[in-house]
């Protein structure tokens, strides 16, 4: 299908939202195709109508396929389909019951729940697919709200040159909020497929940052506003939305003219029927004015239009009875035989009929507990084409940020908001004419246009990208947790951490740069440095190949270190001649490229060369070799580990090294750092969690616990040499003398210097 209204030069635009523009609903008379409400649609759909392009959306509602063909609103339509389940689950499930709270902070009101999130983890994915479908490669994908987090990575996946932005309607939360969320981590991930993310203010965006520094370790740069995130950089921005301002203005013009005078002022509320937007803490507000003064009795009326909204989630039925009695007992407490305190429309009006409301309206009333933006704000701004009115404004919207000249008030605080109120009422034509002539212009200026040609133009812009890893990153990460005050203890995996992973443990040597950086830091009186490897013991410290460090092999069941005495976990007297039978068994699945490495008690199956056709298949029975043996199996890079089932790994091994080393207080006295790649590298990193700064090398797809992330050994390099060069500590009492402590689970013997 062609494009329609394409603007020549413009790059066309593929747009993804929850909602299609039209929501297509079976009456008697057959499929009737009507607005999709909210500000989402309002702000974007106009922006498809003159560029032309793609909008995927969900139809909302079992639309017969064709049916979109018949649209003719000038770009072209794709629906998601989804089953009635899978709307409950991942729109009224994970969207409005999870993150919409969420995203307002109103966190007592959000609900976890597992099979929601599959399913939203699915939609995502569905999204994904059909804008892979849809996509020639040559757009510019914009991606809208909260719905849609995921479907950015599941894109990128298929697409990796693809551009893709993001814009997020919502506020962002606090990271101490966002991280309530069970699955923070993959939503962050997802949003950061994108190369542009675009919030409505500086103060969502800056959340955005701590959340995927401190939950990703994603690497930050605040006075660019640029993430590093698996060797991808997205930037981020702040673009506050417009309205479209003339047509608004043009509507107010036109609409006819009140039929009577009226003798009251009107103060108006415009909402979708939601908690966020305090509906009911506006009535009381409004109660408070006639209570505080009631001069305005009789003579003020509030006129609340909600819009019904999301009436399948209980809190919004709720809210809906909340408001029903509120209204019902404002009304019966002040209403006189020819005035009503309150009027309130529960239903939808016509544009044209809102412009009328907003241009007749004395004061808009906009208090939201939390609002990503708010367009009725400015919606009634537009429209203020006669004598001017006042637009009394939450400061916890968005819209606060830049609409200076509103009087603000802070919707929790009834009196403060009923005094707000009362002062918009009483302000003389001059103070208003001054306030509502610069917020015209403002928003005049700032309109939609702008927003969507802001935001266009920065997607379509060069990509950035940090400078590499260096020594401020680490200044910034490490200074402070490294004063001087602390020795270092500095534990390296090998593998994948101090050197790239190759086709044969063999072949993977230090290079000489490694090699140095170790060495001069291994040199400082305040650094003490392990290797910690899967690796035979004997094998690691022949390809380290330097003395005064402190070697773990066998994932920690062996240690020699100086200063310590030597450690084998007596356990593993019992898997001797286990292991050599399992070697035996394990022979028979050596074939098409696969091998054996034997390391004494532990063995790892190596199935990295084998074929693709038959690597599941050999997989399968090598793990199922190693269960039978009474082994354990674990996944490590192209290989099976097989491990002795002793309640050990590298987190207990770095425990004991800590201990034996510096004491049981070593945490006094001690800073620890651990670098590492692997799966196995994981139980330190859990282990270690709040004691330590830990750094994950590698793919961002893979889940950590570590604090950070390093993209490669080249990052590991530049972090072991600043190390090296960092400012030297105070002296520190030598590692304690009761290194002999036995932990219970070990043999010891004294080992010295030239042991190891
Ligand atoms: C989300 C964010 C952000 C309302 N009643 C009628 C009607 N409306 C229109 C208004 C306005 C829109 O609905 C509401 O927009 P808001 O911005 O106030 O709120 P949300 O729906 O929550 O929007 C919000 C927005 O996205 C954009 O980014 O500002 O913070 O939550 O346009 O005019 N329209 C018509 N009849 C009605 O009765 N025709």
């Amino acid at each position: 299908m062609a494009v329609k209204n394409q603007k020549a030069g413009a790059r066309p635009i593929l747009v993804a939202s929850n909602r299609l523009p039209y929501t297509f609903v079976r009456t008697a008379t057959g499929i009737e195709q009507r607005p999709s409400p909210g500000g989402l649609v309002a702000a974007v759909e106009p922006v498809l109508r003159k560029r032309g392009g793609t909008w995927i959306g969900w139809p909302g509602g079992d639309l017969p396929e064709g049916q979109l063909d018949a649209d003719d609103a000038g770009y072209r339509v794709a629906a998601v389909e989804m089953t009635e389940s899978e709307v409950s689950r991942y729109y009224h499930g994970f969207s409005n019951r999870t993150l919409w709270p969420l995203l307002h902070s109103m966190t007592d009101r959000a609900r976890f729940a597992v099979r929601d999130w599959e399913t939203y983890v699915r939609i995502n994915e569905r999204f994904g697919e059909v804008a892979v479908r849809e996509s020639d490669g040559s757009e510019i994908i914009w991606i809208h709200d909260y719905h849609l987090l995921l479907a950015p990575a599941s894109i990128r996946r298929e697409r990796p040159d693809a551009r893709l932005s993001f814009f997020l309607h919502t506020p962002f939360p606090p990271y101490d909020i966002f991280r309530l969320l069970p699955w923070d981590r993959e939503l962050l991930r997802g949003m950061l497929a994108c190369d542009l993310i675009g919030f409505h203010v500086r103060g969502y965006a800056q959340n955005f940052l701590d959340c995927v520094e401190r939950s990703l370790g994603a690497r930050v740069n605040q006075d660019e506003m640029l993430v590093e995130y698996g060797g991808r950089t997205t930037k981020i921005e702040s673009h506050p939305i417009g309205i479209e301002f003339d047509e608004f203005e043009q509507l107010a013009i036109d609409a006819p003219a009140a039929s009577q005078s009226r003798r009251e002022q009107v103060v108006l509320g415009v909402d979708r029927l939601d908690y966020t937007k305090g509906i009911p803490e506006r009535f009381k507000a409004f109660e408070r004015l006639l209570e505080l003064h009631p001069e305005h009795r009789e003579k003020v009326t509030l006129l609340q239009l909600a819009v019904p909204s999301r009436s399948q989630v209980a809190e919004y039925r709720n809210l809906k009875r909340e408001i029903d009695e509120t209204v019902g007992r404002i009304n019966g407490r002040f209403a006189t035989s020819n005035w009503s305190p309150i009027r309130y429309l529960y239903r939808s009006v016509t544009r044209k009929r809102l412009a009328a409301l907003y241009r007749d309206a004395d004061v808009a009333l906009v208090t939201p507990l939390r609002d990503g933006m708010n367009l009725v704000a400015k919606e009634f701004v537009a429209c203020q084409v006669g004598p001017p009115g006042v637009l009394v404004l939450s400061k916890l919207a968005g819209a606060a940020n830049t609409m200076r000249e509103v009087l603000r008030v802070n919707p929790y605080d009834v009196d403060g908001t009923a005094e707000g109120l009362h002062r918009a009422l009483e302000m003389g034509e001059h103070e208003r004419r001054s306030r509502m002539t610069a917020l015209r212009n403002r928003e005049r200026r700032d309109d939609l246009e702008h927003w969507v040609t802001g935001f266009l133009a920065s997607a379509a812009g060069s990509r950035r990208s940090l400078v590499p890893l260096g020594d401020a990153d680490f200044e910034a990460w490490l200074a402070d947790f490294l004063s001087r005050r602390y020795r270092l203890a500095l534990f390296l995996d090998y593998d994948g951490t101090l050197t790239p992973l190759t086709d044969h443990p063999s072949k993977a040597k230090l290079s000489k740069k490694m090699r140095g950086a170790l060495e001069a830091c291994a040199a400082r009186d305040d650094t003490d440095i392990a290797v910690i490897s899967g690796r035979a013991i004997e094998d690691v410290k022949a390809m380290v190949k330097q003395p005064n460090l402190t070697f773990a092999g066998n994932h920690g069941l062996q240690i020699v270190g100086t200063d310590m005495p030597e450690f084998i976990h007596e356990d593993l007297i019992h898997y001797r001649e286990r292991a050599d039978e399992l070697c035996r068994s394990l022979q028979k699945l050596a074939v098409g490229g696969a091998w054996i490495e034997a390391k004494g008690p532990t063995l790892t199956y190596h199935y990295r060369a084998v074929a693709d056709d038959v690597r599941d298949k050999l997989i399968e029975e090598a793990r199922s070799i190693i269960q039978m043996a009474g082994y354990q199996d674990r996944d490590a890079h192209c290989a099976v580990e097989a491990r002795p089932p002793i309640g050990w790994d590298k987190g207990r091994a770095v425990l004991h090294i800590l201990r034996t080393r510096y004491g049981p207080a070593w945490s006094e006295s001690v800073r620890v750092v651990y670098v590492g790649d692997d799966q196995t590298d994981e139980d330190a990193f859990r282990f270690l969690a709040g004691l330590a700064t830990t750094f994950r090398v590698g793919s961002p797809d893979t889940s950590t616990a570590a604090t950070r992330r390093l993209p490669d050994v080249s990052a590991v390099l530049s972090l072991i040499d600043w190390l090296s060069r960092r400012p030297e500590s105070e002296p520190t009492p030598t590692p304690a003398s009761e290194s002999t402590r036995d932990s219970g689970h070990t043999r010891t013997r004294q080992s010295t210097r030239s042991q190891t």
